[in-house]
């Protein structure tokens, strides 16, 4: 048995069978006699490879995998793999490097350093010391990027390693094995919560990305219920997935992202559970008590990382999921009254162009039963949430890194890991720059996914922050004249371009029931939509 037979069988048996990437020569001798039962999707940019492979990750619950080209193809893929990070998403990434004859004499395409350049966005990043020890690398790769906290690793492959001969025996031990990582609390501790709940008058509840991550959906809507607690969605920019229904009559809204304002928030609770987020992913600088005087804080994260850096509170270390599913034995039902539902948002006012919070209205009304949204519109993420009310688990991704590129490239990932399911892909004018070459992906493929621009010829997200942050006159925040539909016409995707709601309801509504990939650029009046 060879590496390349080894390894595939090791793909194969833990149903890593989709492998995204952008080939060069050191990678081809790993894709020499491609098997038919694998599916190699092509990206023609090394960062759209990665935000397709992160997508297909965190929706298909496999450790994704992407193969990228030795030196230029990682400093491409370096972004995505930061928002990777971010993401917490487990995904292995493989690239080529010079045979091993080669490297030291530095023959081109020699990556000199392979394993410290992408080092502070990966868990473990390695080029392993013989060709007979790359199956056993990918193993330990893949075993790395799928404990938690879950992430990137990243393993680099001289060309003629491929065709070694490798044990078959010491092979099979070191890539069959079967590593879990969900660890539950400290009883001790969890009394500890169970006890301070009890005496509670006012509790409230965060809702994390890590609550669905770990498969909490249902316990954490059953651990509110029980306890009628208000919930608050973890700040929208760390927030990449939903923790807890939006829709449903306990959720409270989005916690306000930057220290003073989320604090102010959160005073008038006696006590908060944060459950699967960090505390909290702030942003921006808007300084102020971390924290009201009378108001304690218990956070239960998987993360040790998250736990040690919070400023403020005490962290249980645990999969939230399971704690979850502890504490619901462990909690009485509350006698408390519910808090009553918020005020839903009001019909948006008319303008022309129409509003961003218009736009989000409109989807609305059109919204798939199963639909997913893939976010990436920075000025209307807080109309596109409480207008959406998303409320099934798997039905967000948002890049929780904050870098473009994300969105269109996860969009696609996303959809080839839910074939039944409607993606839709809701994204600036100035984001789709970022991973333009995706549109081509999804037309060569077929991707059946949707895309809604909203054009506001602006970067109207910096314009806000420049008015906060007292800065004026600033360049470069302008964008005339990008035509969205235009370019991603000419990759192959059938695109239009609408002006108001009553043509942006048809025209969504086309390309709902269309099969391939669609996209939709609505004109919109520049400026944030908040609601
Ligand atoms: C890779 C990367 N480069 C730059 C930025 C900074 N940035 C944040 S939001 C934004 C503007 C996005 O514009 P658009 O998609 O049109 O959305 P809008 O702000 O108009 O809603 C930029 C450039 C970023 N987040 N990531």
């Amino acid at each position: 048995m060879n590496a390349r037979e080894a390894v595939y069988d090791m793909w194969r048996e833990r149903g890593m069978t989709t492998m995204f990437g952008n080939p060069g020569s050191t990678e081809l001798p790993m894709l020499k006699d491609f098997p038919e039962d694998f599916r190699y999707v092509l990206g023609l940019q090394e960062a759209v490879a990665v935000g397709m492979a992160d997508g297909f990750a965190q929706a298909s619950g496999t450790v994704g995998h992407v193969n990228l080209h030795t030196a230029p193809g990682v400093g491409n893929g370096m972004g995505a793999i930061f928002n990777a990070q971010a993401n917490k998403t487990p995904l292995l990434v493989t690239a080529g490097q010079q045979a091993r004859s080669l490297m030291t004499l530095q023959a081109n395409l020699t990556n000199r350093d392979a394993t410290r350049m992408p080092h502070p966005l990966v868990k473990w990043s390695y080029e392993p010391p013989r060709a007979q020890d790359v199956p056993h690398a990918l193993a330990r790769g893949t075993y790395l990027a799928s404990l938690p906290p879950r992430g990137p690793v990243f393993v680099s492959i001289p060309f003629d390693d491929w065709d070694a001969d490798v044990d078959e025996a010491e092979v099979a031990h070191q890539t069959r094995r079967h590593v879990s990582g969900r660890q539950g609390p400290d009883p001790k501790r969890l009394d500890d919560l169970v006890e301070k709940l009890r005496e509670a008058k006012n509790p409230a509840f965060v809702a994390g990305p890590d609550i669905e991550m770990c498969g909490g959906w249902e316990a954490a809507v059953k651990f509110a219920e029980k306890l009628k607690l208000p919930v608050w969605a973890t700040p929208a920019p760390g927030g990449g997935r939903l923790g807890f229904p939006e829709n449903h009559p306990l959720f409270r809204g989005i916690l306000p992202p930057a220290i003073g304002p989320a604090g102010e928030t959160l005073k008038e609770y006696d006590l908060v559970l944060v459950f699967g987020s960090s505390v909290f992913p702030y942003y921006p600088n808007i300084p102020g008590p971390l924290l009201g005087d009378d108001t304690t804080l218990i956070q239960v994260t998987n993360d040790p990382d998250e736990a040690a850096r919070a400023p403020m509170g005490d962290a249980i270390l645990a999969d939230p999921a399971l704690a979850l599913e502890v504490l619901l034995f462990k909690v009485d039902e509350s006698d408390r009254e519910a808090p009553d539902p918020p005020w839903p948002p009001g019909e948006p006012e008319e303008s022309d162009p129409i509003s961003a919070s218009a736009v989000a209205a409109t989807l609305a009304e059109v919204w798939p039963a199963d639909g997913i949204l893939v976010l990436e519109s920075p000025s209307s993420t807080l109309a596109m949430r409480s207008r959406l009310k998303l409320s099934k688990p798997g039905s967000y991704y948002f890049g929780a890194g904050g870098g473009l590129g994300f969105g269109l490239s996860a969009a696609i990932g996303v959809q080839l890991a839910q074939p039944e399911r409607q993606v839709v892909c809701v994204i600036g004018e100035g984001s789709v720059q970022y991973a333009v070459t995706a549109f081509w992906t999804a037309a060569a493929y077929n991707v059946p996914l949707k895309v809604l621009v909203l054009r506001n010829e602006e970067y109207a997200i910096l314009k806000w922050f420049a008015e906060m942050e007292s800065v004026s006159g600033s360049p470069g925040l302008d964008l005339p004249a990008l035509e969205s539909a235009a370019i991603a016409g000419s990759y192959g995707v059938e695109s239009q371009r609408v002006d108001g709601r009553d043509a942006l309801h048809q025209a969504l509504t086309d390309a709902l029931s269309a099969e391939g990939p669609r996209l939709v650029e609505v004109k919109v009046a520049p400026g944030m939509a908040l609601g």
